[in-house]
């Protein structure tokens, strides 16, 4: 077979092909599992580019190379969890930094920031939608970087890349995008201006729900080669099996996406026009803040909503237990449904002052919309309002 060139190629065809390619030495259609820890060499430091798989794995090459593509960066590197992703680049930032940070992001990257990383760096948290006061903040802190997660977790605030990234560009500062909620089917955050863009591999990206993953994408080679030796140096890497399985799941990416999305938008309507609902937060919707950039910036809106149930944390609690389909769990991004109470679980660590200053409120409920039958997940969502009334 001559060699495909995938710059050329569109993200449905990339997300099947790069990484996915034939084997050389046997031809096979599926990449092998490189189930190995080691690699003979030659002579002493004589190989063939793999030495031991905490640096590099064959089968991990292949998923780094398929990340890269889909997010059209130069380099890709794929970790244990997202969170190491997230790890690994807040070391490679010189100690001391000064990070402007989204005020709403995932409880655990904040818990990173504020209970992990808050004695080597100084984290300044900003509502990153408010240009306005982004721009002070700039001119006051002189930031080394600022961190970006667009679509929030769990609010689904949507920043504009272009712009932010634009200012931090002015002031010299390094942009992160965490593009987990979007997936690079419906958003490019390099294309937009940011330097790095990072991803929990464990959402959309894999889409089964069995593996936690993480990965951290650039165009600077000399961010990479930083982040690639803190890896081999701290030790975060995702196994050979785990790797091999991402593979296989990202292949349906794009159609995976496209019917979180239908079913997605299917769903904010129904939940809009319920009385149970005070309100609704979904990009697609028109009633959606930043409605006209999610349009301009991202080429869907994604297969995640937030609601705000009428009534007290009493009445949330209720409605959580008497689903019967969307299963109560914290993740997503899985081609099965998940509900989840953020200020109880994925945001239990963002204390309670904090999460009323943002508004995530304890009647606030997030769906991770999977690709089940439409009438199936609004039935079940139908009879959790009924029952959970009485
Ligand atoms: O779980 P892990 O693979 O380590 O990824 C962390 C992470 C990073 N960024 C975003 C935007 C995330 O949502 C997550 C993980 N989030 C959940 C587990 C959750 O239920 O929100």
């Amino acid at each position: 077979m001559a060699k495909l060139d995938a710059k050329k190629l569109h993200i449905a065809t990339k997300a099947i092909h790069v990484g996915g390619h034939p084997d050389k030495e046997t031809g096979a259609i599926m990449p092998p599992i490189y189930q190995t820890t080691t690699y003979a060499q030659a002579s002493p430091g004589k190989h063939q580019g793999y030495e031991y798989s905490r640096c590099h794995n064959p089968t991990r090459t292949r998923l780094e190379e398929c990340m890269a593509s889909l997010e059209n960066a130069k380099h890709g590197l794929v970790t244990a969890s997202g969170l190491s992703a997230t790890m690994l680049v807040m070391h490679a930032l010189p100690e001391g930094s000064t990070i402007l940070c989204g005020d709403d992001i995932y409880g655990g990257t904040y818990r990173m920031f504020t209970t992990v990383f808050h004695e080597r760096h100084n984290f300044i948290f900003v509502d990153t939608t408010d240009l306005k006061t982004l721009k002070e903040k700039f001119e006051e802190h002189k930031p080394k970087a600022i961190w970006i997660e667009t679509p929030t977790n769990p609010l689904l605030k949507i920043t504009d890349i272009k712009k932010v990234t634009e200012l931090a560009k002015k002031y010299k500062a390094m942009s992160f995008v965490d593009n987990t909620f979007m997936s690079p089917y419906f958003q490019k955050p390099l294309e937009l201006g940011a330097d790095v863009v990072m991803h929990s591999v464990t959402k959309f990206i894999n889409g089964h729900s069995d593996v936690v993953g993480g990965a951290m994408m650039t165009n600077k080679t000399s961010f990479y080669k930083k982040v690639w030796t803190l890896q081999k140096s701290i030790g975060p890497t995702q196994s050979p099996f785990d790797s091999w399985l991402v593979l296989r799941g990202v292949k349906t990416l794009p159609i995976r996406m496209e019917a979180h999305q239908k079913n997605a938008m299917k769903v904010a309507m129904y939940l809009e026009a319920h009385a149970d609902v005070e309100s609704v937060v979904y990009p697609g919707l028109k009633s959606h803040p930043q409605h006209a950039i999610a349009k301009r910036q991202m080429s869907g809106f994604g297969g995640m909503i937030t609601f705000f149930l009428k009534g007290d944390i009493k009445r949330s609690k209720k409605f959580l237990s008497k689903v019967k389909l969307f299963a109560l769990a914290e993740s997503l991004g899985g081609v099965e449904s998940l509900i989840e109470h953020p200020a109880i679980m994925t945001h239990a660590s963002v204390p309670k002052k904090v999460r009323e200053e943002i508004g995530l409120k304890d009647n606030l409920i997030r769906l991770s919309v999977g690709i089940e039958h439409i009438d199936d997940l609004i039935n079940d969502l139908d009879q959790a309002f009924k029952a959970s009334k009485k």
